[in-house]
């Protein structure tokens, strides 16, 4: 990923293919919100995309700009609709400092909030659209060539695209009536306040306000405004349907899952419960119970001892899972500190993390957004953890050359396989991501690598891998050099089905084994 000039925030681009259903009763649970700038381009198929309590039928051509912490979602509207999105994220302050970057001037990032409101929305026609996504390839381009002195060359790009865009944005739209800035930004974050403190019962509407410098009373009325709904019924919401996700995954007693949910009132818990969901708790879960099987979670039973979670490998794992960097560095360097070894930071706090919001991602809880931020997270703790990780002083013992299969943007395993391999002395070519069979194989013969190491997280670019040994063969470097394969999907199984040389199933053995290689030739 590109780096910004002072610091590590990268710009990210991806492509969301929706496959969530727009229920017009969930729809305004489901919002997420991210702590980075969105540009998203409808690029095919239509849908619904959905910001607090507008609901914007969108198609292709149509441009939204969004502002961090603005909660939305895109949503088909049948299931067998196709509804592609593009998107880009960043960090507006790392990437554009100065006057224009302040949220409170109406010239905030190059014009886009002229209107003063919050999102931009634009339909492009069809010249605009074709040359919006010239530039949009442009700036996917300087990003996948990941090196720092494109910072400069794509920071013009990236002005000149929202200058362009800009000139479109909220002309098209005439009905569309958004908040301003300073309102949107308040309820924003009085969403984001009940969803991270729900669980605690002093949190009222009161609190909230208090917590926002505003008054109660304006808070209600801006919050009713944009959202459509009063904001102690999606307080409640929000705490009965965390009440409904703890039923759904543990058997533990119902008015504790309620008191832990921010609920004190029992007998209004239940009134409430079943007013809403038109049966009780124990039904609830009965009708769960019987469409899937139930378990309690690790986390769930400490929640429910009364643990406090202050362990510090908890707070990182914490902290990665939503996606706070630079507090991530300061806890590993923290735990570093204090003595805690290397390897644990990294299984039990960094990789713990990770797992958990792999797990959220599974379960449509978290979404894209906030997995890339966790990413990130993860690699700026996992560099601190760097130089501990390596064994100091070890002379190389051989070339080996790395890579992300072709079609497979995962890299954070990856690195780690990089990692633990340069600790152990060896010299690494690391060839990023998306890497083709045809380069795997130059490289190894160009460099004269002694083992290639592949690296696939999706089971659909595995056989990216089969066609690496293919082609190691049909060039004659078979035997002069070793394929290592690794990656949550792979296994023993399929590395011995395709003829490779070694599968290992985490980073450290990776490296023990690419030594072994090396020292054996
Ligand atoms: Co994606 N993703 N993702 N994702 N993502 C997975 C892999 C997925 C399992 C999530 C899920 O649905 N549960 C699923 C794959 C399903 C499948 O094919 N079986 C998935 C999907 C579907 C997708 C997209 C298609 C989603 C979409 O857009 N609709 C999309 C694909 C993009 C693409 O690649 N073309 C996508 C995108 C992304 C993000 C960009 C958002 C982000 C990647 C950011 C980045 O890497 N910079 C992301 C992430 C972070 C994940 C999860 C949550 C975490 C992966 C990870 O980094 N794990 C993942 C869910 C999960 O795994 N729980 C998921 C931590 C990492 C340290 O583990 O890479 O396994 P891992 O490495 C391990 C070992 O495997 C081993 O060492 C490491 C530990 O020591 N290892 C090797 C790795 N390589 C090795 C090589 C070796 C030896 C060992 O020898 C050479």
């Amino acid at each position: 990923m590109v780096k910004a000039a002072n610091n590590e925030t990268a710009i990210i681009s991806n492509i969301l293919s929706c496959d969530n259903k727009f229920s017009e009763k969930h729809a305004f649970l489901r919002l997420e919100s991210n702590e980075m700038f969105e540009i998203a381009m409808v690029v095919s198929g239509s849908g619904i995309h959905r910001v607090l309590d507008k609901d914007i039928p969108s198609q292709k051509g149509d441009i939204f700009v969004i502002p961090p912490n603005t909660p939305h979602e895109y949503f088909v509207e049948k299931e067998d609709d196709i509804f592609v999105i593009r998107r880009l994220f960043w960090n507006l302050e790392d990437w554009f400092s100065g006057e224009c970057t302040n949220p409170s001037s109406r010239r905030y990032c190059y014009g886009i909030f002229r209107e003063s409101s919050t999102l931009g929305y634009a339909v492009l026609n069809a010249t605009v659209f074709e040359n919006i996504c010239y530039l949009w390839n442009i700036i996917e381009a300087e990003i996948k060539m990941q090196k720092e002195e494109y910072t400069e060359a794509l920071r013009g790009v990236l002005s000149y695209f929202l200058i362009t865009i800009s000139r479109y944005m909220n002309s098209s739209v005439k009905n569309l009536s958004f908040a301003s800035c300073e309102e949107w930004n308040i309820v924003s974050n009085a969403i984001k306040i009940i969803r991270e403190d729900y669980f605690d019962p002093s949190l009222t509407k009161e609190k909230i306000a208090e917590r926002l410098y505003v008054s109660k009373s304006h808070l209600g009325r801006i919050f009713t405004k944009i959202s459509g709904k009063y904001i102690s019924d999606y307080l409640r919401d929000v705490r009965m349907n965390n009440v409904c996700r703890l039923l759904e995954k543990s058997d533990a007693n119902i008015n504790d899952i309620a008191r832990k949910c921010g609920f004190v009132n029992i007998p209004s818990f239940y009134k409430n419960f079943e007013a809403k969901m038109k049966m009780t708790p124990n039904e609830y879960r009965q009708s769960v119970l019987n469409s899937a099987a139930c378990t309690i979670t690790d986390e769930y039973i400490k929640l429910l001892k009364g643990e406090k979670i202050m362990g510090i490998l908890n707070d990182i794992s914490e902290n990665l899972q939503k996606g706070k960097s630079k507090i991530v560095k300061q806890l590993v360097q923290q735990a570093l500190d204090e003595g805690v070894k290397p390897n644990d930071i990294l299984s039990e706090g960094l990789l713990s993390g990770m797992s958990a919001i792999g797990e959220k991602f599974k379960n449509n809880e978290v979404f894209v957004p906030e997995v890339l931020v966790a990413a990130r997270a993860m690699n700026m703790g996992a560099q601190i953890l760097k130089p501990y990780l390596a064994e100091a002083g070890i002379k190389a013992v051989g070339k080996v050359c790395i890579g992300t299969v072709q079609g497979d943007l995962h890299d954070i395993g990856k690195n780690l396989v990089k990692m633990m391999l340069e600790g152990k002395g060896l010299e690494v070519i690391d060839l990023g991501t998306d890497v083709a069979a045809e380069t795997f194989i130059q490289t190894a013969i160009d460099q004269d690598c002694r083992v290639i190491c592949c690296s696939a997280l999706l089971t659909t670019t595995m056989p990216v891998m089969a066609e690496v040994v293919k082609l190691a063969e049909e060039k004659g470097i078979r035997d002069k050099v070793k394929i290592m394969v690794g990656g949550a999907p792979v296994s023993q199984e399929y590395c011995d089905k395709i003829g490779a040389d070694c599968y290992t199933v985490d980073a450290a053995s990776a490296a023990d084994a690419a030594v072994e290689f090396c020292k054996a030739q």
